[in-house]
């Protein structure tokens, strides 16, 4: 827009007289610190599928998560990593879930990357590595001595959606930290262009994370509403894009529920989230294997992918204490609609 234009034949941003390049593929504006290094040099990489998982990934280190020692994860490729079997549900739930499967959904929607995309992922000791995420911790916390010994990177890259025909893809990363005693996520969103894969009747993406029966959980503000489309935007460490939560023991909800209304509460909005339905023979396959046969199940040929029948993803523990639970949460909701109903006729004789 200035005379100038005449003499762009002359110029170049490579050294190449009338020549100008740029990298457009993937013409994102992202802080170049946000996500840690990741891609084919350094990781390991997920099989394509769409509702797939990684191979079980025994860990270097014991890694202190929800209150227990871990020893082994997966990365699933609909955005979720998860502490004792794959998870391969594409549709997210709200939280809290009584799994017995703790996870932490970094974007959980239903991810296809054999449509487009890349999952990566590797544990590390690499000193520049533990260095950075040292002083990332101590950036967010008050642990000034925190010294970083093991670092885990996982990373979509540039994944689309199941069923996907446009080319809009999402990028996003968790990073596990843990000296051994403490452990730390972050959640880094650089690039959000879809929430909603076609399949899951328009549930948009959930991010947080769940312990194993639902005690201890949380919700990224927003998630399963439209403006997920925005979280690569938003932060609760004021880095924009940027996630981050002390996972090693977080606190426990059931410190909170000291009424019989709350429990009620909890209870009612816990039970439609609850995806555990052993009578059903597909489910039963999946739950019984934790090998890599059932974690590159694609349903390609299935659409409409049917959520319920096939895809139940985990095993409840063989003690009963969610049965005895269950069972004290009634007996409470009982007395206290008993104690309401009397104190009504009370003040009404
Ligand atoms: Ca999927």
């Amino acid at each position: 827009m200035t005379p100038a234009m005449i003499n762009i034949s002359s110029t170049s941003n490579v050294n190449f007289t009338g020549r100008w390049f740029f990298k457009v593929d993937k013409p994102i504006n992202v802080s170049q610190n946000l996500l840690y290094p990741y891609g084919s040099a350094l990781d390991a990489l997920c099989p394509v599928s769409d509702d797939g998982s990684s191979p079980r990934i025994d860990l270097s280190v014991t890694l202190p998560l929800f209150g227990r020692n871990n020893s082994y994860l997966y990365v699933d490729n609909n955005g979720l990593l998860s502490f004792k079997d794959p998870i391969s549900s594409w549709t997210p739930r709200p939280l809290p879930i009584s799994l017995y499967n703790p996870f932490l959904a970094v974007f959980w929607a239903d991810v296809d990357n054999t449509k487009a995309g890349n999952i990566y992922y590797r544990q590390s000791r690499d000193t520049g590595l533990l260095a950075r995420a040292t002083s990332d911790i101590r950036n967010y916390t008050q642990n000034q001595n925190f010294q970083a010994q093991w670092v885990f990177v996982a990373t979509w890259d540039r994944v689309a959606y199941s069923g996907s025909t446009s080319n809009r893809v999402n990028t996003f990363q968790a990073v596990l930290i843990t000296d051994g005693n403490s452990t730390y996520t972050l959640y880094n969103y650089a690039d959000i262009q879809w929430t909603v894969g076609i399949e899951i009747n328009g549930t948009p993406a959930l991010a947080g994370y769940n312990n194993a029966d639902g005690s201890s959980y949380y919700t990224i503000p927003g998630s399963m509403t439209p403006a997920m489309i925005n979280i690569s935007s938003t932060s609760n460490v004021n880095f924009t894009g940027r996630w981050f939560f002390k996972v090693d023991n977080p606190p426990n909800i059931s410190q909170t529920m000291t009424t019989p209304s709350s429990i009620a509460t909890g209870f009612f909005s816990t039970k439609p989230t609850t995806m555990v339905t052993p009578s059903t023979s597909n489910t039963t396959s999946q739950q019984s294997s934790s090998t890599a046969s059932n974690i590159t199940v694609s349903f390609n040929s299935t659409y409409p992918k049917n959520e319920t029948s096939q895809n139940v993803t985990t095993t409840v523990e063989p003690h009963t204490s969610g049965q005895s639970t269950i069972q004290h949460s009634l007996l409470l909701v009982l007395l206290y609609s008993t104690y309401n109903i009397l104190y009504d006729l009370y003040y009404l004789i």
